[in-house]
């Protein structure tokens, strides 16, 4: 028989998504990502096929420009991260880019922006997705590490390869990855710079599901849909949390600034507030001392 809590919960919409897409955002031109929303999902698309979805410093800024849209917009719930096409999600740095210190854009300035995208995700009070088809390698397999939850078609191909190409992340890329799957396996995946099948990831908790390639997206807008369904703030409470097991300062930061906004809408937070444009002392005794 079915549960009260499965006839409540249990029906997903599988119907196909209607995305509308957005050109420009914050006033910037979107050149290389493909920004898009529909039903309280936003999707970011590395769109480079030519390289393998290759993110170059104007790709990254165009990315953490949308990743910020999506963070204000009060209708956004959830952000999928994926690349356009089936043969990459993304390959990481674009190599032909690279200069000394660090990748070179239009203007000039050597940086490594992606670091700064890598946080922001991190921080997004809203679950980050990323929905990978085919290669997602070097700074692109660490995107994906850095989101929330991850869905992987059944082509999908993930590695570090920094060791062979002269680079390495030792940030999130090697200490959250470790918290992900393990030291072991995070040092095997960094020091042999291998490639492993989307069943591989899986097995090694690297990746929560694997579907078939044509399923992808339908499957990742599901997991959006009941994503949507729950309360907002405990996905917001929980996501601080969790992350703040792990980021120190930081972390703490983040689900400070989470309290602090839920004690902002509570009677004696408000309080505080109405007493000091009133001139008045404020009378914190109706507030009870739980335990
Ligand atoms: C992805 C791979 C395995 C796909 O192989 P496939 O399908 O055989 O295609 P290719 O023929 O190899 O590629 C098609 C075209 O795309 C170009 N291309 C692919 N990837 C890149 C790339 N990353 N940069 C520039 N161009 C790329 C190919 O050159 C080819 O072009 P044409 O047709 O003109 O020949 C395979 O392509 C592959 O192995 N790619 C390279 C993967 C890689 O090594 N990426 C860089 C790894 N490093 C980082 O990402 C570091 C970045 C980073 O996040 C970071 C973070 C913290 C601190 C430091 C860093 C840092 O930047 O160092």
């Amino acid at each position: 028989a079915i549960s009260s809590y499965e006839r409540i919960h249990g029906q997903v919409s599988q119907d196909p998504i209607d995305w509308s897409t957005v050109e420009t955002v914050a006033t910037k031109q979107l050149t290389d990502v493909l920004y898009a929303k529909a039903e309280g999902i936003a999707k970011v698309t590395i769109n480079r096929p030519e390289v393998r979805n290759a993110f170059r410093p104007e790709t990254v800024e165009q990315m953490s420009t949308c990743m910020a849209d999506a963070r204000d917009d009060p209708d956004i719930g959830v952000v999928i991260l994926t690349g356009t096409g089936t043969e990459a999600f993304c390959s990481g740095g674009d190599q032909s880019v690279r200069g000394p210190g660090g990748y070179v854009g239009a203007d000039t300035i050597p940086r490594l922006n992606v670091l700064d995208l890598q946080m922001q995700m991190r921080r997004l009070p809203k679950p980050v997705i990323a929905m990978v088809a085919g290669y997602a390698v070097g700074g692109g397999h660490i995107l994906h590490l850095v989101a929330d939850l991850t869905i992987a078609a059944d082509n999908a191909v993930f590695g570090q390869t920094g060791p062979k190409v002269g680079s390495f992340d030792a940030g999130y890329g090697s200490t959250a990855m470790a918290r992900i799957i393990g030291q072991k396996k995070a040092r095997e995946m960094w020091f042999l710079a291998r490639l492993y099948s989307a069943q591989q990831a899986l097995d090694m908790g690297l990746v929560n599901s694997v579907v078939p390639l044509a399923e992808l997206e339908n499957e990742t807008v599901k997991w959006c849909r009941e994503i949507l369904r729950n309360s907002p703030t405990a996905l917001r409470l929980l996501k601080s949390a969790l992350n703040a097991a792990e980021d120190g300062h930081a972390g703490l930061q983040q689900l400070g600034g989470d309290a602090t906004m839920l004690f902002y809408h509570s009677a004696e937070g408000n309080e505080g507030r109405q007493a000091y444009m009133e001139k008045r002392r404020p009378d914190f005794s109706k507030f009870k001392r739980l335990p």
